[in-house]
């Protein structure tokens, strides 16, 4: 599966950046976020990882590619890895089974959690107490004493790593909220007798390269919203909605913006969707004017941060913006 192709406007708008990958394209302003917060974190964490046995990287379930941090194989190093999908309550159930076969094709296993209820924390428990059995068994082979593993939840903002420490150790130690860059600094966190556990900031690449994955990190509440305008990035989010409804696997059902609000999406140039060209792109803008007209007095940045609201409450339902790529095509073998 690739995203899905082109409906989209090809002639950006000024000042606007053309996104395009898997031949998605969509436009949007460009989107960039290094708080020195996060420069200061990243300086702390490489102090911190000298002390670390295990990375339990988070990522988010609706964009596992998009939260998969660049410099994240030099942080683990020789450390054991345990990866994460968390909000897996946010994704049509059925895509499980394909990314965890997508992950497993690149040799590495998936484990799935829902911070929120606390679905899979157990296993997240159990999976990093086996890390440490095995760290003992080497440190007593040397001689050494047992100690607690020592983990550190690594991810993007906002994925649920603070979250997730809260459930493993089943009380609210540590600061969790609905917005990028809650966590500020390192704090490490006991569970029983087997497990130390370091909350960390949400760590994220200081140049954002691909701005279709900047989109959907923004999409996701994981870039401040102080570093983009709401209402491109909700008109870019109409328009990749729009793209998605092509790819039942992601969760968006047609007509998903008119059942919820009332408003039709139309197309750019002849209005009514059924009268246009296969390939015209929606009329996202003129969809969030509209909607704003019925639902926030006129107000369209208000409706655009009440649609990126929905979608990021799950009210518009299990939605994901990511789906795993297509493997290239095996080569074809030369005729006998
Ligand atoms: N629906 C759902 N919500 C979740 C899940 N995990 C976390 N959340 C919510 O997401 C928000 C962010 O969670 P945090 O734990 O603060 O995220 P974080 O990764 O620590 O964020 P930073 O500290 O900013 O890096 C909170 O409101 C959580 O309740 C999940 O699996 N499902
Ligand atoms: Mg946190």
């Amino acid at each position: 599966m690739g995203d899905p192709p082109s409906a989209l406007p090809s002639a950006p708008a000024p000042g606007v950046a053309a996104l395009r990958s898997s031949g998605l394209s969509i436009n949007a302003p460009p989107i960039q976020w290094y708080p020195g917060h996060i420069a200061k974190a990243e300086r702390a964490l490489r102090d911190a990882l000298a002390k670390v046995d295990l990375v339990i990287e988070v990522r988010d379930a609706r964009i596992p590619l998009a939260t998969g941090h660049p410099r994240l194989q030099r942080w683990i190093g020789s450390r054991q890895h345990l990866l994460v999908l968390n909000r897996v309550d946010m994704i049509p159930a059925p895509l499980r089974a394909a990314w965890t076969d997508w992950f497993r094709t690149r040799g590495q296993a998936l484990l799935w959690c829902d911070a929120k209820a606390g679905t899979g924390v157990k296993q997240l428990q159990q999976a990093a107490i086996r890390s440490g059995e095995a760290l003992n068994a080497r440190r007593r082979s040397r001689g050494m004493r047992p100690r607690p593993v020592r983990a550190l939840m690594l991810g993007f903002p906002n994925v649920g790593k603070s979250a997730l420490i809260n459930r493993l150790v089943r009380q609210k130690v540590v600061e969790s909220a609905r917005r990028a860059g809650v966590t500020r600094s390192l704090r490490w966190v006991r569970l029983g007798q087997d497990l130390d556990l370091l909350d960390a900031p949400g760590v994220l690449p200081p140049r954002l390269d691909d701005q279709l994955a900047a989109l959907r990190l923004a999409l996701c509440d994981d870039i401040g919203q102080a570093a983009y305008d709401a209402e491109a990035v909700a008109a870019a989010f109409i328009a990749l909605l729009s793209a998605l409804e092509t790819r039942p696997a992601a969760g968006v059902p047609a007509g998903l913006l008119e059942r919820r609000y009332g408003i039709p999406l139309g197309v750019l140039g002849s209005g009514a969707a059924q009268d246009a060209p296969p390939d015209a792109p929606p009329d996202a803008e003129g969809w969030l004017a509209a909607a704003a007209e019925r639902h926030t007095s006129g107000d369209s940045l208000r409706m655009a941060t009440k649609l990126l609201d929905d979608f990021r409450c799950s009210r518009l339902g299990a939605i994901a913006l990511e789906l795993p790529p297509l493997s290239p095509p095996a080569p074809r073998l030369p005729a006998p």
